[in-house]
């Protein structure tokens, strides 16, 4: 990764890594709607991504002290998250993989509810209809791309794509990583999205890696370009760049909702801890890379521009210690989750008895009475 590849005639680029608006010529068509965009909205964004970054950090303490048993870390791609989510609109439906916290942060999901997942205490997680229509994280990955496709055709078919009515027009939003574009999924979704002209942004977070693999390897040209392959606009922005991610979805979401069609962005950004707790990346990838990111930090150049811009200390004060008590609110919730009943798995797979499921169920209670009897000898 070097700068050739924020290239400014294909990248957009509007918040510079040193606080600046400096927009890049891929810039342009996207200056328009930042102009609707206050300080105000720029402060919700930095509440939000410091918010979540507190979120991350405790939930990595908390796998490592065993209460979780496992973490999937966001850090660095707070401003492509939280830019896009609030460029979403509450009709719109999002479909994440695993690591759109800060895009559930946006849509109002309680992160706890993340939590509650990765302590294996619930089976999906949350009822997206009490989250904002974020929908369930999945770990097959690209899966999604195939179920936001399939959401996206039913809007068109509810008629609710192109009517002229803002608050009524709704579009799909898709999230997934650069190996998620090797997957059949994620190719079958843009041709069926294209060929049905369906309202959806494909939301690709390059975050470099897929674990140990590096997105070189996934695609010797920038991933962007494969839009052009399936007959869509394919957008390239600095994902560490809020404001970036903010216009470009915006206006993309807007073109969906009103019956252009699909379109794709890849948001450059940094995945800067391991892929997850299970990982160690300092076994593939050199702290000069690392580094190069920590200085592209999303959350650092949004503050040094707030600050450009004449916000108090005390902001950014209150702020710190909002995100303080946000993560000891999370840990305390955390671990007063209830433990579910071990025999609820067996109740959900089918809705009709299943005979598999049920001597699977007998195993199971066999098992749990086996301790009694060792306890008795
Ligand atoms: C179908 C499938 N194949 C393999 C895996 C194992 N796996 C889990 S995460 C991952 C890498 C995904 O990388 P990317 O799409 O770039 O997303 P990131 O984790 O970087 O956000 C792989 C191969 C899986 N979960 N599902
Ligand atoms: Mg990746």
């Amino acid at each position: 990764m070097t700068q050739a590849d924020l290239a400014p005639d294909e990248t957009v680029v509007i918040l510079t890594p040193e606080g600046r608006i400096a927009p890049s010529a891929a810039a342009e068509p996207y200056l328009a709607r930042l102009e609707r965009a206050d300080d105000e909205l720029w402060r919700t964004a930095l509440r939000q991504m410091t918010l979540v970054r507190a979120f991350d950090r405790e939930s990595t303490n908390l796998q490592r002290q065993g209460q979780l048993a496992l973490y999937v870390p966001c850090e660095g791609q707070e401003a492509a998250q939280v830019g896009s989510g609030l460029a979403t609109r509450p009709q719109d439906a999002i479909f994440p993989s695993y690591r759109e916290h800060a895009v559930g942060l946006t849509r109002g999901l309680d992160l706890v509810r993340v939590l509650a997942l990765l302590r294996g205490v619930t089976n999906g997680g949350w009822d997206p209809a009490e989250a904002g229509n974020f929908r369930n994280y999945v770990l097959v990955i690209g899966s999604q791309a195939l179920h936001a496709a399939g959401y996206a055709m039913g809007q068109t078919l509810d008629g609710v794509v192109g009517t002229g009515d803002p608050e009524r027009d709704e579009a799909t939003i898709v999230y997934f990583g650069d190996g998620a574009t090797s997957q059949g999924d994620v190719n079958e979704a843009l041709v069926f999205a294209r060929s049905f002209d369906s309202p959806q942004v494909f939301f690709l977070q390059n975050n470099h890696w897929a674990i140990s693999v590096p997105v070189r390897v996934q695609s010797p040209v920038p991933l962007h370009r494969r839009a052009d392959g399936f007959g869509m606009p394919g957008v390239r922005i600095d994902g560490n760049d809020v404001m970036a991610s903010w216009a470009v979805t915006g206006e993309l979401l807007d073109r969906a909702r009103a019956g252009g069609g699909p379109a794709f962005i890849e948001a450059l950004t940094y995945r800067m801890g391991a892929h997850t707790t299970s990982d160690d990346p300092t076994k593939y990838r050199t702290r000069e890379e690392e580094q190069y990111w920590r200085e592209r930090d999303p959350i650092e150049r949004l503050e040094k521009h707030l600050r450009a811009r004449g916000e108090e200390g005390a902001f950014f004060d209150a702020l710190a210690e909002e995100a303080a008590d946000y993560a000891a609110d999370i840990r305390r919730r955390t671990l007063e989750l209830p433990n579910p009943d071990p025999l609820v798995m067996f109740d959900h797979p089918y809705a009709e008895p299943h005979a598999v499921v049920a001597a699977q169920r007998e195993a199971y209670l066999d098992f749990e009475a086996s301790f009694d009897e060792e306890a008795g000898a």
